[in-house]
């Protein structure tokens, strides 16, 4: 049976019947934004253009360290995986791009799986290494750490399953590893800081002479969890030192949901842009610690604010600035192709904003020190309704003008209930 697929007439259908309203929402904002000598048409077609890739284990329904609630036509593997993405990225067309994530996601077969991607139209962006748990018939064992363990042995085969992974990310085409490691101590006294950062340095010393010449590596820090008292690659600070002693095919990835509560990210952002040390971002929300809720839906404020750095960077340092964006989510309680939906659109809304921020306005404010004014430039960016935008620049590329509401109109989650019926098992997400 060929899996189901959103058609585009469905969304043709769709985009038909928003087609008036949508023309006089843009037609409205576009006169509103060229009184700010903004053009509109050219705030589209640059969002149009962005891409913030999808992470395969964010198809599937997550859970937390206490349970998991199945949802149902969950992807059952990684072709399935694929499935949702395309469904994902032909509605919301901000997701070219798939992170994999490996023993995860690991084919037999990587041509079907390269093709598979192709007939969708979707490719590979960075590939994700797990060496924070034990794999089924794994030698050694992580629990006490992987590129920073005391014994060697342990050590050389998380280095192993790095290597592994840029091998089969260049099949795919991808063109960057994100590193994340749990590795760090839960008490007082357990390890010794100074030996588990060089350990560290070490080990990702040989997996970065592994990377072919166009590849990056990105170091992603984060605070604690599942280390509770110290983590070795806690904070950006300890990020950046390493990226500078491996070179300059490492950089740092920030995940918003790695920071203490109250961090001023935008700020880590414009300190790692100016270095040339940004490598790329893991978007997710969150209330109280690394919660990967939908993105944007807690401090929206401060996803425009990362993104106001992010194009102050781009207009400083060109083509040259390009960090690689994806999402890392897990979602608990949502349909995660609604939420994953909601989020690039999200995402997408605070580029748009940050793009129309006057920026000599907020240039000549800040020289004189006028505080209200700064304010006031950054705040009209953010409070303008930028939706006819992200619409727009959907429609024009053939995505819908409203993708939730197209999804649930496409019935593509109850053919899907049909196609893959659960077996029981848990396929992804964390538990
Ligand atoms: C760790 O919390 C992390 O953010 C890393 O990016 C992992 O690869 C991912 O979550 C796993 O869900
Ligand atoms: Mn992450």
């Amino acid at each position: 049976m060929d899996a189901f697929r959103i058609s585009d007439s469905v969304i043709a259908d769709h985009n038909a019947r928003a087609a008036a309203s949508l023309k006089r929402d843009y037609d409205n904002l576009g006169e509103a934004l060229s009184r700010r000598g903004v053009k509109i048409d050219s705030i589209r077609d640059t969002v149009a253009r962005f891409n913030v890739a999808v992470p395969s284990w964010g198809v599937g329904t997550g859970g937390t360290r206490f349970a998991r609630f199945a949802g149902v036509g969950e992807p059952r593997n990684v072709y399935e995986k694929l499935d949702d993405c395309d469904a994902i990225h032909r509605l919301g067309r901000i997701s070219r791009t798939v992170s994999l994530h490996f023993p995860w996601d690991k084919a037999e077969d990587l041509g079907r799986l390269k093709s598979h991607a192709r007939e969708l139209g979707l490719a590979f962006d960075a590939v994700n290494s797990n060496t924070f748990q034990d794999q089924a018939g794994q030698t050694l064992s992580y629990k006490f750490g992987s590129l920073t363990h005391q014994d060697r042995e342990v050590r050389k085969q998380a280095v192993r399953h790095n290597l592994e992974c840029i091998e089969l990310g260049k099949e795919l085409g991808s063109k960057a590893i994100t590193v994340w490691v749990g590795d760090g101590s839960n008490f007082p006294g357990q390890q010794d800081f100074t030996e588990a950062f060089e350990r560290y340095l070490e080990s990702a010393s040989e997996i970065y002479r592994g990377l072919p010449s166009d590849w990056m590596m990105f170091l992603e820090h984060k605070l604690f969890e599942p280390a509770f008292y110290a983590t070795v690659i806690n904070d950006w600070g300890t990020s950046y030192l390493a990226a500078s002693r491996l070179g300059p095919q490492a950089k740092c990835l920030v995940d918003l949901g790695h920071h203490a509560p109250n961090t001023n990210i935008e700020m880590i952002v414009a300190r790692l842009a100016w270095a040339k040390k940004l490598g790329g971002f893991h978007f997710n929300d969150s209330m109280y610690g690394d919660d990967d809720l939908d993105s944007g839906s807690i401090k929206p404020f401060q996803l425009f604010l990362i993104f106001n750095e992010l194009v102050s960077a781009e207009r400083r340092q060109g083509a040259e600035f390009k960090p690689a964006y994806m999402l890392d989510q897990s979602h608990n309680v949502t349909d995660p192709i609604e939420s994953l939906l909601l989020s690039g659109q999200e995402v997408g809304r605070a580029y748009a904003k940050a793009l129309i921020i006057d920026r000599a306005k907020l240039s000549a404010a800040q020289q004189a020190n006028d505080v209200i004014e700064a304010r006031r430039t950054v705040t009209a960016a953010y409070q303008t309704d930028v939706s006819p935008i992200l619409a727009a620049a959907r429609v024009q590329q053939g995505g819908a003008a409203d993708p939730i509401a197209a999804f649930r109109e496409s019935g593509y989650r109850e053919r899907k209930t049909k196609e893959r019926p659960s077996d029981g098992s848990r396929r992804s997400g964390i538990v």
